[in-house]
């Protein structure tokens, strides 16, 4: 059911102050900035072969990302797999007693449908699954 990684999350202060690391040090490219107002944050993406890094910001203090810097700082928020079917995703794992943050997928950022796993359930990895939702352009 899962086919890749799509994205790697990294919660971040601020996305210009990553770029000399990211760009800099890593030679990554930054592919796009994009805020995602649904889960209050700013996104920057960076490929790295079939998967991304996404960097994320808060736009918000009451942002899931903004919670998750105060308590720990900066470094990886979540990992997102490629599924081509999210609600099939959420329905499997929420039948094997996971704990679903979505019931239904949301919309994400790059045009994706997505739906997260709450991670008291999932052994603490905040675990993501996303789509590209139907009629938008197809990304890697
Ligand atoms: N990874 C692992 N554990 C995490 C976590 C994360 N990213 N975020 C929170 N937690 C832990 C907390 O530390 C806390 O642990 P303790 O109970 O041991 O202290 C526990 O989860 C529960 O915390 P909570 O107070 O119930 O919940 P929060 O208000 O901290 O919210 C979460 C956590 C995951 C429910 C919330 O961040 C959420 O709904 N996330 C999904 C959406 C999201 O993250 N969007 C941003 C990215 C969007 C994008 O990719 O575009």
């Amino acid at each position: 059911m899962i086919e890749y990684i799509d994205h790697i999350g990294i919660a971040v202060h601020s996305i210009e102050e990553n770029l000399p690391h990211y760009e800099g040090v890593l030679g990554l490219t930054c592919e796009r900035v994009e805020e995602v107002p649904s889960q209050k944050v700013r996104t920057a993406f960076f490929k790295v072969g079939q998967t991304y890094l996404e960097l994320l910001e808060p736009t918000a203090p009451d942002s899931p990302v903004a919670k998750f810097l105060e308590k720990n700082g900066e470094g990886v928020h979540h990992v997102a797999f490629h599924t081509a079917d999210v609600q099939a995703a959420l329905d499997h794992a929420g039948g094997k007693g996971v704990r679903l943050l979505h019931e239904k997928p949301v919309p994400g950022a790059h045009s994706k449908l997505v739906g997260f796993l709450h991670p008291k359930s999932t052994h603490g990895v905040l675990t993501e699954f996303c789509m590209n939702a139907p009629g938008a352009p197809a990304h890697d």
